[in-house]
């Protein structure tokens, strides 16, 4: 892909993702298809909540004292707040955030809620919409100022050890739900200066994009105490003493989507996988004069029985020439297309082609029809996945020498090195090279700090950053 800004700007509008023309800097209209894909991705990340979570649905408003609460935190997100200061022509009292995360909107509730050891843990979630002033340069789901896709989970427990179990489940969560989107993923503990306001420590998820530039698609944090002491979330423990719980938190947003059909893409267009994919299989009538009703008929007939399968199937009609049916299922990223025609009525037979995949296959219009094409939509989900985990392994290289960090960045490559972990000499290395530490990877017992000399501690990942 040659410019693949402009091609991410010009799939959304061509494939009736967004339309970014909405008045509003950073704010954008989810079309049809671009729906259709979110809700499935939803669903995916709502399931596998839903074994261990409860959803919930808080208000939008934050009352500005609740905010200001958390001192890093407000602290962390001044900058980003929308103010609600009227209500009709009266000046409110109190003004009230359109909430940028919804900490401060949930935890005065839960220190209501809780009351004993066994009222936790609390593990619940919601899926809203939050606004951030962002100023950085704002992209169609990438840095958005209406986030329209947050999910944030906010759990409380009794103990510590309790409150990293949860991260660790995190982790497990986010890893399904990437995996279930073919998506790879770089996961590494943020360093200090980069952490959530008001967190004890922030674990990420990032994405290498084809431009090579990584994006940050899920955040995990570890709150500690320093929530439950400024909202007085307190619980009265099995000893009969009065405690702080210990929080966590964890968040993706609009971006995961912007990462499927980014990675996922081509020139051509959109690859989605079979899991989000609006439809799974599109069937292409060749329509001519004669034995057109034969042709329509059988392909109804093969929709109904894929749709008995429990597929997402669609048949393209229109009135147009099949070539620009096929260009535009192409360019939607349809996973499998099946193409019927009179020849293939006489020879009882449909074409098949992955979108994946250049070559055709022809499937008899048979009993074993059902199963070949769902073998044809799990091969798709597989190689999708497996092409761009290649493509992440391709694109992590490790160096020993600060020097060279610049010039494999610029190639498209995020850089492994190894950090003594002082935070003087962490900012030294962004400053020199002018990327940002994504985190650290692991911690290690062997070799020298790239930029100092001290031991190195950590396998560290440094990137160019959306
Ligand atoms: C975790 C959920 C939080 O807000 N509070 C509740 C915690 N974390 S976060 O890292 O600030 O955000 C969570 C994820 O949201 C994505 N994100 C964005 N996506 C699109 N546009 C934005 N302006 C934006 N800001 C954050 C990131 O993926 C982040 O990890």
């Amino acid at each position: 892909m040659e410019n693949f800004d402009e091609w991410f700007h010009d799939i959304l509008e061509n494939a009736n993702i967004t339309d970014s023309r909405y008045p509003i800097k950073g704010m954008a209209i989810w079309m049809p298809y671009g729906f259709q894909i979110r809700k499935h991705t939803m669903n995916i990340i709502k399931n596998l909540l839903d074994k261990d979570h409860e959803e919930v649905l808080f208000p939008m408003l934050i009352p500005e004292a609740e905010l200001a609460k958390e001192g890093i935190h407000v602290k962390g997100f001044e900058e980003e707040v929308y103010w609600v200061t009227k209500g009709g022509q009266t000046e409110l009292n109190e003004q009230l955030a359109l909430r940028p995360t919804s900490e401060t909107a949930m935890y005065p509730m839960y220190a209501l809620w809780i009351r004993s050891h066994i009222d936790l843990p609390i593990k619940y979630y919601q899926i809203v919409n939050t606004f951030r002033y962002e100023t950085k340069h704002t992209r169609p789901l990438i840095r958005v100022r209406e986030i329209t896709t947050f999910k944030e989970a906010h759990t409380a427990h009794a103990t510590k050890e309790e409150s990293d179990e949860q991260i660790q489940d995190f982790i497990e969560i986010y890893k399904t739900f990437f995996d279930d989107l073919g998506l790879p993923y770089l996961i590494s503990k943020r360093p200090e200066w980069d952490k959530f306001p008001g967190a004890d420590y922030t674990m990420a998820f990032d994405i290498i994009m084809p431009n090579g530039k990584t994006l940050q698609i899920g955040t995990i944090h570890n709150l500690g105490q320093t929530f439950a002491k400024t909202f007085d979330i307190t619980f009265e423990d099995k000893d009969g003493e009065h405690k702080y719980v210990y929080q966590t938190c964890a968040g993706v947003s609009d971006r995961v989507i912007a990462s499927v059909i980014g990675v996922h893409g081509e020139e051509k267009g959109l690859r989605l996988p079979p899991k989000v994919s609006p439809n799974q299989v599109t069937i292409i009538p060749i329509i001519f004069k004669k034995g057109k009703e034969e042709v329509l008929g059988k392909c109804m007939e093969v929709k109904e029985l894929l749709e008995s399968k429990g597929l997402r199937v669609n048949m393209d009609d229109r009135d147009i020439r099949p070539g620009k049916k096929f260009f535009d299922w192409e360019l939607k990223g349809t996973p499998v297309k099946l193409e019927i025609g009179p020849r293939d009525l006489e020879n009882n037979i449909t074409v098949a082609m992955r979108r994946d995949e250049e070559e055709k296959i022809e499937l008899p219009l048979d009993d074993s029809l059902a199963d070949a094409v769902m073998d044809l939509i799990e091969k798709t989900q597989e190689n999708l996945s497996k092409s761009a985990w290649e493509f992440q392994k391709e694109h992590v290289k490790f160096t020993e020498d600060l020097e060279e960090i610049p010039q494999l960045v610029e190639a498209g490559n995020v850089v492994k090195f190894r950090w003594c972990g002082d935070e003087e000499i962490g900012k030294q290395i962004e400053e020199k090279t002018g990327y940002d530490i994504l985190g650290i990877q692991e911690e290690i017992s062997e070799g020298k700090c790239i930029a100092s000399d001290n031991d190195a501690k950590y396998m560290t990942l440094i990137a160019k950053t959306y």
